[in-house]
């Protein structure tokens, strides 16, 4: 079979939020690119994932020309709840901030992108099998993968890695220089999404000794909500009336009374892990969003993370085509990681003190609600959660 020959100077793996971006804020540099994505475009946008945009996510996605619906159709928030032993208390992040998150569903994100893609004739294949990196030493690199029955090589300057957790990029960074940090955390998130009015106008985070509950949202008539699972748990041990139950039980009780019920429209099961890899570039090889580096959702951080990733990478391509300059790409890596560690302490710490489970010591749990309730009280201590929430500066 004839190998179909193209070239592109920025060629990127995975169609997904960080890929989508990436050739969005390039292409409107008249930088070239060509995405592959692995699965097809039905499939990528029925994806349920992230809720939460931090206030940068905001600027970013608005500058890339595609913030239109966030502002029009998404939810600005201005603070959440945490509850502990059934009392809540709010986190107010416009007062101790300035700033607010936008409740906007990752789905949408997504859609924005593709349509503002389509509208500047992006190159994009999918379905891709059999991806494969090479010549990362030379000016010259090579993808080469099959779609739709044919095989095709594309000859690129650089490569952005931006294939997510199960991607093959990541493989291509020599095992003698990758390191990786994992957490992982002995616990599931089991999240639905209902047609029901959500329990309340903000988030809430709840700590409860039977385990971690979120309620969460996508819009008035569409909520999101998450109880924390073992591992062990399936979707079939938690039909939808179970779910009510339990998540009813680790609300604070007035969000239990007024809880509105109805038939899930989707079901899903996460396992928390936390994962680092160190560096996110090699030779011609630049890695973002969940290549690199998955968090706990507890935090609200991997979007975000993948975004701030495509701000510094953007950057360093638009340095780099249009002052010569390969200084920003060559501290892609240090400059990206150092925002992705800043972040790592909060989601780990979020995760930590609003989870509970067996394998918590008694004295864990009472340090845990001690901490709650020292953080109740203490505008100073709230005014550190809020500035991570919202999201550090890039
Ligand atoms: P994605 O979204 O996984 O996209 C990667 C794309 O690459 C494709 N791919 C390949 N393409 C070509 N060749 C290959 N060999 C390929 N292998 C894979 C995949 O098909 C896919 O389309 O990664 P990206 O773009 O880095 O985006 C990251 C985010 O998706 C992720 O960090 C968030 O969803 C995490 N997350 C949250 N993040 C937040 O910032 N705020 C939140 O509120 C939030 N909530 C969540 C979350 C993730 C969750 N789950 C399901 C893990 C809630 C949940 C439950
Ligand atoms: C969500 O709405 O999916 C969501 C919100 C906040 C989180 C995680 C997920 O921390």
């Amino acid at each position: 079979m004839k190998t179909k020959k193209l070239h592109t100077q920025v060629a990127i793996i995975g169609g997904g939020p960080a890929g989508l971006l990436l050739s969005q804020i390039l292409m409107r540099q008249n930088i070239e690119t060509i995405i592959i994505e692995a699965q097809s475009r039905e499939y990528v946008l029925k994806r349920i994932r992230a809720g939460v945009l931090e206030h940068g996510s905001v600027e970013l996605l608005k500058n890339a020309g595609v913030g239109e619906r966030i502002i029009t159709d998404g939810i600005k928030h201005d603070g959440f709840l945490i509850s502990s032993e059934n009392k809540s208390f709010r986190i107010d992040l416009s007062a101790a901030t300035g700033k607010s998150v936008y409740v906007y569903g990752q789905t949408e994100i997504t859609i924005d992108l593709y349509k503002a893609q389509d509208k500047m004739k992006a190159t994009i294949f999918h379905c891709v099998k059999d991806v494969n990196i090479s010549d990362l030493n030379s000016n010259k690199s090579k993808v080469q993968f099959n779609c739709s029955k044919e095989n095709y090589e594309i000859t690129c300057d650089y490569i952005a890695g931006c294939d997510g957790s199960m991607g093959i990029s990541k493989n291509y960074i020599p095992k003698k220089i990758k390191k990786s940090h994992i957490i992982n955390y002995p616990f599931s998130w089991l999240g639905i999404l209902s047609n029901t009015k959500p329990v309340n106008d903000e988030l809430i985070y709840a700590s409860h000794e039977r385990g971690f509950a979120l309620a969460s949202m996508r819009n008035e008539n569409l909520s999101r909500y998450y109880i924390q699972t073992p591992h062990t748990d399936k979707i079939e041990h938690w039909p939808d009336e179970l779910f009510w139950e339990e998540l009813c039980i680790r609300l604070p009780k007035p969000y239990c009374r007024t809880l509105e019920r109805g038939k899930s429209i989707e079901k899903s099961v996460t396992k928390l892990r936390s994962l680092i890899l160190e560096p996110m570039q090699w030779k011609n090889l630049f890695l973002a969003g969940d290549a690199a580096h998955i968090m706990p959702p507890t935090g609200a951080k991997g979007l975000n993370l993948a975004f701030s990733d495509i701000f510094y990478l953007s950057q360093g391509f638009i340095s780099y085509y249009k002052k010569g300059s390969s200084t920003k790409l060559n501290n892609y890596s240090k400059v990206a990681l150092k925002r992705v560690w800043k972040t790592v302490g909060f989601s780990k710490w979020m995760t930590s003190i609003l989870h509970n489970s067996n394998e918590n010591s008694l004295i864990e749990r009472n340090l845990n609600k001690l901490e709650l309730a020292e953080l109740k009280k203490s505008e100073k201590a709230q005014k550190l959660v809020a500035e991570q929430y919202v999201g550090v500066a890039y």
